[in-house]
């Protein structure tokens, strides 16, 4: 038989909008667990979960923390990634690691957990404001997820003036503040009474719903007993056929015990949550599909969820142990990079504090120290039975800058931190443009950017300046010209002579560059031929329109002269590139800009000013899809036009959008733009000239 883990483990990431209070609610769920003597506070940055500098700067979380603690027999393994739009990947990450969710507010993260076919409880934060409310945010799940969550608590008192929640499940009053851990667990008051017995029939309902021998029961008997409700409920749970929602207040400790309790008894072990649902992955050699249940005694597998390089460690890799148990400092094998790997130390997390621990087994989340070869989204597993389960999925960085060191001692260090940034935070990216010659760094948004930054200059000593990356222009020609290269000097004794005539025609997009040789009666001698191909070549790097790469055209060298003591291969190279010049200049001349394809993600509510902006930015729309509650829209776009759109789409969709975007076509600028923006690179080239 398998052997799944039976001790209480759980496994949970509190996802949502940034700002809607993860950390906070952790931070209460460690005071009132016991696990830190104080309430810490966002605002007196003394919270466990945000410890690093940017987060305290910021006061709002940069990166998941993973607190690991112990309440009531059960080992709690809480993650509290960012919320923030631009700081995504931490989420979709976490959510690899974990066997359940806890959602504060609504977010973006819906569809990724119904596609890791995670449970999930709900949370109503913020209740100390008159502002929120538990009807409103049934509303809005109904409206904007699809989903009926079932009530479990009722808030007593309003606002600033609540003191506890009635737990419909356990059917008592438990009142909490910020100042003790300690609850009290009272009767329901008279007056809520009736209000309490209508929810817990709704609930009742709801489980029944789940199941025909509780379906059964219910209507025979008009109740579930208190066990059958428990079993009922967690089965529901695992299933995803039920979603509790809790409420209450992180910031006064109001409505967490009773959401404790849910993660406790309502949510699955890491051991029931496989055996519901195998993990499935695939053999990195013969890519048969494998499986693993989650138990012990299978063989070891792990997936790589976080990877971070501390300055003294070097460095982390948090793991979530999938399959078998695994001792520090053995061998195992990297699935994904076909690589062995020896482990270093393992450890628990508490925030910043690390805990050094010996062995890890299925279902336990570790930092392991000192892997070679492993980064985020890896499979580390048995080298005998080998399982690389799938990649993350994150998306893919939208927003780029040109940066430069700010001295040129820099270069090296900015290069550097840039790479082991990267590794922490694969939504990074990081590039040289052959093109343009820039350093480009690439990002999912502003905030993104702004924090990478920050990090470089304080983990890696190193500061860049951010410019808007140069949009890689081409130069092309519409029509055929001919014109004559005659490079001839007489400087006393040996001379120069070279002389050709090109024909210059258009290719279609893509087409390169193609140089024939028509020259016949040896007006040009075989010999220089190359040369004069080189010159149009070299020429060809800067076109006469704006300076930029010559693309798409087709050269033919027909005739000539050439002189016998002053022809050299120079003096042709010369001759080819002044006719190219010549001959380019009549053949109408005109600018290509990238075009790139872009996925925009927008709420239906925003989709008439999505679609108008795009139309504004020159895009042309291809196609427009609806999903549930968003609509997809496909556009081709100018990529100079896409410089500064994270923000802009970020306000015209309360930050519900997103987009993805990538290369697709060199397309003809319009006639008026072209002559601005080469009026505008002739100004900058001459600035740069002058320096
Ligand atoms: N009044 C009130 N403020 C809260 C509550 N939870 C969080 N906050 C405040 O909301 C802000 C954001 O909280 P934080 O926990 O950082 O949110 P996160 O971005 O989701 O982690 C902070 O200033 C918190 O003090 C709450 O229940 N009530
Ligand atoms: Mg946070």
């Amino acid at each position: 038989m398998d052997h799944i883990r039976m001790e209480p483990i759980r496994n949970v990431a509190i996802v949502s909008n940034v700002g809607a209070g993860k950390t906070s609610l952790s931070e209460a769920i460690l005071f009132a667990g016991g696990a830190v003597p104080i309430l810490g506070s966002i605002a007196q940055g003394s919270t466990v979960s945000d410890f690093e500098p940017e987060e305290l700067h910021h006061r709002s979380s940069v990166s998941t923390s993973v607190l690991q603690f112990s309440w009531n027999q059960t080992t709690i393994s809480l993650l509290d990634p960012p919320g923030a739009l631009s700081l995504l990947g931490e989420p979709l990450s976490a959510l690899r690691a974990v066997d359940a969710a806890v959602r504060t507010e609504l977010s973006r993260l819906w569809a990724r957990i119904g596609d890791l076919g995670l449970p999930c409880l709900f949370f109503v934060n913020g209740l100390d404001r008159e502002s929120a409310s538990i009807e409103h945010a049934l509303e809005i799940c109904r409206a904007q997820l699809n989903c009926v969550p079932v009530p479990m608590v009722i808030p007593v008192g309003l606002g600033s003036q609540m003191e506890g929640v009635i737990d419909i499940f356990e059917d008592r009053l438990i009142r909490s503040g910020p100042s003790t851990a300690k609850v009290e667990i009272l009767p329901v008051p008279a007056h809520l009474e009736s209000a309490a017995k209508e929810r817990r029939t709704r609930l009742m309902e709801a489980v029944a719903e789940t199941d025909d021998t509780l379906l059964d029961t219910y209507v025979a008997q008009g109740d579930l007993n208190h066990d059958m409700l428990l079993s009922g409920l967690r089965s529901g749970i695992l299933r995803r056929q039920v979603f509790p929602l809790y409420a209450g207040s992180a910031v006064r400790n109001l409505g967490v015990w009773s959401l404790m309790g849910a993660m406790a008894a309502l949510l699955p072990s890491p051991g029931e949550r496989c055996a519901a649902n195998p993990l499935h992955g695939v053999h990195p050699q013969t890519g048969l599909p494998g499986e693993r249940k989650g138990s012990v005694q299978e063989p070891f597998s792990a997936f790589v969820f976080k990877t971070l390089i501390d300055p003294f460690v070097g460095r982390l890799s948090y793991c979530r142990l999938l399959s078998g148990t695994v001792q520090a400092d053995t061998l195992v094998w990297n699935a994904s990079k076909q690589v062995r790997e020896k482990l270093g130390h393992f450890y628990t997390l508490f925030g910043k504090r690390r805990t050094p621990v010996g062995s890890a087994s299925a279902g336990d989340i570790v930092a392991i120290g000192k892997l070679h070869d492993t980064h985020t989204g890896d499979t580390l597993c048995d080298e005998k039975s080998q399982i690389c389960y799938p990649a993350i999925g994150l998306p893919r960085p939208v927003l780029s800058f040109a940066i430069e060191a700010k001295s040129k001692a820099e270069i090296e260090k900015v290069s550097l931190g840039l790479h082991k940034l990267i590794e922490e935070d694969p939504t990074l990216a990081f590039s040289r443009n052959a093109e343009t010659k820039e350093m480009v760094l690439s990002s999912l948004g502003q905030l993104h950017i702004d924090l990478a930054l920050e990090k470089l200059h304080r983990k890696f000593g190193a500061d860049v300046i951010l410019h808007t990356p140069k949009i890689p222009y081409h130069e092309t020609v519409h029509a055929t010209a001919r014109a004559q290269g005659k490079y001839k000097k007489q400087t006393g004794g040996h001379g120069q002579y070279g002389d050709c005539w090109l024909e210059v025609a258009p290719l279609p997009r893509g087409g390169g560059f193609t140089f024939e040789h028509r020259v016949v009666g040896g007006a040009i001698p075989r010999n220089f031929i190359p040369a004069v191909e080189k010159g149009v070549s070299e020429a060809m790097h800067e076109g006469v329109l704006g300076g930029f790469p010559v693309v798409d055209v087709r050269v033919a060298v027909y005739d000539g002269s050439y002189h016998v003591v002053d022809s050299s291969e120079m003096s042709f190279k010369i001759a080819g590139s002044m006719a190219f010049k010549k001959a380019m200049e009549t053949a109408q001349p005109v600018l290509l800009e990238p075009m790139m394809t872009v996925e925009v993600e927008a709420p239906t509510d925003a989709v008439g000013a999505v679609m108008g902006d795009l139309n504004a930015r020159r895009g042309r729309i291809l196609s427009v899809n609806a999903n549930d509650h968003a609509e997809q829209i496909t556009a081709l776009v100018p990529l100079a036009e896409l410089l500064k759109y994270a923000p802009a789409l970020n306000g015209m969709t309360g930050g519900r959008g997103s987009y993805v975007m990538e290369f697709a076509r060199y397309e003809e600028v319009p006639r008026e733009l072209a002559a601005k923006i080469v009026e505008q690179h002739k100004t900058e080239r001459h600035a740069v000239g002058a320096h």
